[in-house]
């Protein structure tokens, strides 16, 4: 594990801890809406570079359609919960 993404776990760690969690919340939720900074729902680079450093290997992995923004379906991906 490389001090990138332990840097993403603790910022999102964080996140969680500050926000109140409703019922239909999920950590993932929280993580994908942290680093959705202008909160439109979709991730794109500049806002993945924020937490995870400017990773273009690993953004474009995740971002299975290739358009430049991580659904949050595509940011599951990169965590690798496999959906
Ligand atoms: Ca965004
Ligand atoms: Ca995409």
């Amino acid at each position: 594990m490389n001090k990138i993404f332990t840097t993403a776990i603790l910022a999102c760690l964080l996140t969680v801890l500050a926000m109140p969690i409703g019922a239909d919340e999920t950590k993932d939720h929280i993580c994908f809406r942290a680093l959705d900074t202008d909160k439109d729902g979709l991730v794109t680079f500049e806002e993945f570079a924020q937490h995870y450093g400017a990773d273009e290997a690993r953004f474009k992995t995740a971002d299975a359609d290739q358009d430049g923004r991580l659904t949050h379906e595509e940011y599951h991906g990169l965590l690798g919960h496999g959906g």
